[in-house]
């Protein structure tokens, strides 16, 4: 039956309005249940009414969203794109109640059908499509375009594999398959005519075509095509609800049947399984690039996939393809979707059949590059042979860019050649590589960094050259993170004492948490503040017993480290100082050292060998303090296993101390940061990232610093630095490292943790022993202050009060002014 959509629309809209009361989801969640899940409520399992009630929550969504994509295809608005190789979304169901304010209906529906809604909640496998930081930032963007109305498309991968489950056995990683499509996901819509094909391999050709005009046909080896897969973004408590696009792929019919036609099936099944492959699995490696065909292949096709799908928008609306970057801005998500730069340069040169110099004035319009890190390491370049096999095209154009681009920098620099080698687009001082971070930048009008001190470090050293040429295309946009999901969803306790505080408009405008400010040395006030956190601090004691069978004491101060496990991050300097700790405690049972529990949680990538010892060392040392006698009621380690969305939201709002701790100049932002800082937990850092930032909003007595300094860390590296000086001078230091080196924390085996330990007292690459005794003073500094209930709680109500810059409304905000050219509609 055809159906008339500006009918429908309307009408469907009326229904949704009245949709949002608790009688109405009760029906709606009973009739899904059997129309949907073929059940009825005395047989049906707590997943069925999971989804029961997920399938009435979207079927809310999806009036708004049906009118967002419709007012955006037909009215004069310039799209934000945010390109992005992982998204890591967490949980919908608590997010979507939330922003479309019907968590308290929802509650009483649920439990007139005899249901808890917070267990149903739990039950939701989180899409973990991204490996930490930069991925969750995605999302939290997502989160605030659509609360400030911003026209925005999210693109990236559904990874049918999201980031992998850690296991902890025998107190080792062990990676486990993320099977989070397994039950279905019902958040999802599949378009399946929403779809392109994407070229791989084989060689070029150049021609005249019929009107004079030369032109390069790719006559590509093979074909994937990607599916349109789409989620809805609601914002909160506003009609706009955005798109996140995932690209699925599949084999392409037409090669297939080729091969049946000759009696090749096996043939034709191959390719059909090596076309599905593409999006099968997020790789798991936070920073160190690896340099993986397969890689490449993902970056491309979602690329290929998202630019061919801005390019029909367009035609839809009606718009010449002149005006392709005045209808669209697209952010890069680092260089991951950097190739956009190449791409869309082959679309509008030999798809569109637009001039050189058109073709690369839209593109560079199009475009902006985000940098997420300075860590050379990190910074991703493509092998020459492995590019031209993979993408012949591209590659083509890459050298083409790079021709004229060079040719600026001789005129500008004559006689400089070598500052043309080290801004080429091609690293040539060994095998030949595309550099991708030097590709986004010159395809860009916009380059931004993370964090103030982050912007600053990348003008001066990885792109300096860059930054001397075009100063005017350098920008910082400080990270942000939502409030909606950070505060609001996870701590509800809080959230409802906000409100009454300063009133709820602090969820769409965080700076008026300010008004807290007034209440910080109000002695009944910080009697209900500490009520909140004791509760949540309970709550995780729980999970931390049902996660790992250790009791922890909700008394304790909880100092946590949550992050993904890296050397920069330095978790091995926090389990240094716990070793001290231990000691110190085993000599003098009297010391007046408040209780603590140290909580750890993360994953490391499953090659990288020393962050796979260091949670290793972890869980010796929790083994064996655990289990001392002497240290009950003093000390507790906590590994927390499979650190995800899901149980960040029972983490941040749960901690006293947030362990920010990375050697200054190496942590990009951070963003954990903020989170554990808008839930009024304090932090003891480095000036590194946006901690800088977070001190500064703090204020400098309501944060706990210690460290050398990004400059210091430069000139020692430069000048050789001699861990093993600091190790001679403190002999705490040297017997908690002796102790490590012992085995004592691994059952007596002494040849386990000595790489971790030699490396350390050779090489300390992170510095984490020249920041030692700073860190052990300022953990004292903590000590005291924690044993001031008063103190601790009014530094605790200003950091909260002061956390309004890290929303990433702020953000948001500021990419729209920037860079996008794109104010907020509301
Ligand atoms: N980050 Br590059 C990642 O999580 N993954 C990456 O591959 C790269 C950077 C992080 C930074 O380490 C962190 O400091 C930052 O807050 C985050 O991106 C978002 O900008």
């Amino acid at each position: 039956m055809a159906t008339n959509p500006t009918t429908l629309a309307p009408r469907a809209a009326e229904a949704s309005r009245h949709g949002l009361d608790s009688e109405s989801l009760q029906r709606d969640v009973l009739e899904n249940l059997v129309s949907l899940q073929a059940r009825y409520p005395a047989i049906a399992t707590p997943h069925d009414w999971y989804m029961a009630l997920a399938y009435s929550v979207r079927d809310r969504l999806l009036v708004r969203w049906v009118e967002t994509v419709q007012s955006y295809a037909a009215r004069d608005v310039r799209i934000a794109c945010y390109l992005s190789a992982e998204f890591l979304i967490g949980p919908q169901l608590g997010n979507n109640l939330v922003n479309l304010g019907i968590e308290a209906d929802a509650r009483e529906a649920m439990l007139a059908l005899g249901q808890d809604l917070d267990a149903v909640m739990a039950l939701e496998e989180e899409p973990g499509l991204g490996n930490g930081g930069l991925g969750r930032l995605a999302a939290c963007y997502l989160d605030s375009l659509a609360t400030l109305e911003m026209p925005a498309i999210g693109y990236g991968i559904r990874y049918e594999f999201g980031i992998f489950r850690q296991a902890i056995r025998d107190g080792w990683q062990v990676e486990e398959t993320d099977k989070w499509l397994q039950k279905g996901n019902p958040w999802e819509i599949v378009r399946p005519e929403v779809a392109y094909y994407v070229n791989f391999g084989g060689h070029t050709h150049s021609e005249t075509d019929a009107e004079g005009r030369f032109r390069v046909r790719w006559i590509a080896a093979n074909q994937v095509k990607g599916v349109a897969c789409d989620t809805p973004v609601q914002g909160y408590r506003v009609e706009t609800c955005n798109t996140l696009r995932l690209w699925r792929s599949e084999a392409v019919e037409s090669f297939d049947l080729a091969d049946f036609n000759v009696g090749d099936y096996y043939g034709a099944v191959e390719q059909k399984v090596v076309s599905e492959t593409l999006s099968k699995v997020l790789y798991p490696n936070d920073e160190p690039e690896m340099g993986k065909r397969l890689r490449l292949a993902q970056q491309y096709f979602f690329v290929s996939c998202s630019l061919q799908d801005m390019l029909r928008l367009l035609q839809q609306k009606g718009e010449p393809i002149e005006r392709f970057a005045d209808v669209f801005v697209a952010q890069l998500n680092d260089t991951h979707p950097s190739i956009a730069v190449a791409e869309l340069m082959r679309l509008l040169l030999d798809e569109c059949g637009l001039q050189w110099g058109q073709a690369w004035d839209i593109t560079q319009r199009a475009l902006a590059y985000t940098n997420h890190t300075l860590l050379p390491e990190a910074l991703e370049t493509w092998g020459l042979p492995l590019f031209r096999g993979l993408l012949p095209r591209p590659l083509e154009i890459i050298y083409e860019i790079n021709r004229r681009f060079l040719d600026e920098v001789r005129q500008r620099h004559p006689g400089d050649e070598s500052r043309v080698s080290r801004m080429s687009l091609i690293d040539e001082s060994g095998d030949r590589r595309i550099r991708m971070a030097h590709l986004a930048t010159v395809g860009s009008h916009a380059i931004n960094g993370v964090a103030a001190l982050h912007s600053t470090l990348l003008r001066e050293t990885v792109l300096r050259d860059f930054a001397e040429l075009w100063p005017e295309r350098f920008h910082n946009v400080t990270n942000g993170v939502t409030p909606r999901r950070f505060l609001a969803l996870c701590n509800p306790g809080l959230a409802r004492l906000l409100d009454q505080t300063v009133g709820e408009g602090w969820i769409a405008d965080l700076t008026r948490l300010r008004g807290l400010e007034a209440h910080a040395d109000d002695e009944a006030f910080q009697q209900r503040w500490r009520a909140i956190k004791n509760a949540n601090k309970e709550a995780l004691a729980k999970h931390i017993h049902s996660a790992t069978g250790v009791a922890v004491d909700p008394r304790a101060l909880f100092d946590i480290q949550v992050k993904r496990i890296h050397e920069y991050k330095r978790q091995h300097l926090n389990a240094l100082y716990i070793v001290a700790l231990y000691q110190r405690l085993r000599r003098e049972p009297q010391l007046a050292l408040a209780p603590r529990c140290f909580v750890f949680g993360g994953k490391a990538a499953p090659g990288y060998a020393m962050a796979k010892l260091i949670i290793r060392l972890i869980n010796g040392i929790a083994e064996v303090v655990n289990n001392d006698p002497a240290m009950e009621g003093r000390l507790k380690v906590v590994f927390f296993p499979n650190f995800n969305v899901k149980s960040a939201h029972h983490i941040y709002p749960a901690a006293d101390l947030s362990e920010q701790i990375s050697t200054a100049g190496k942590e990009a932002s951070g963003t954990g940061n903020m989170k554990f800082m808008m839930n009024g937990v304090l932090t003891i850092g480095t000036l590194d990232g946006a901690n800088v930032e977070i001190r500064e909003e703090a204020g400098a007595e309501n944060f706990f610093l210690f460290g050398l300094h990004a400059q210091d860390v430069e000139r020692l590296q430069r000048e050789g630095y001699r861990p093993a000086d600091h190790v001679t001078a403190n002999d705490e230091l040297r017997e908690a490292l002796e102790l490590i080196a012992s085995g004592h924390f691994l059952r007596g085996q002494s040849d386990v943790f000595r790489p971790l330990v030699e490396n350390l007292t050779q090489w300390d690459h992170f510095l984490a022993l020249a920041d030692y005794a700073d860190y052990v003073a300022c953990q004292a500094r903590v000590d005291a202050a924690w044993q001031d209930p008063a103190t601790w709680t009014r530094m605790s109500i200003l950091n909260t009060a002061r956390s309004g810059k890290f929303s990433s409304d702020r953000a948001i905000r500021e990419y729209g002014d920037r860079i996008w050219g794109l104010a907020p509609m509301k």
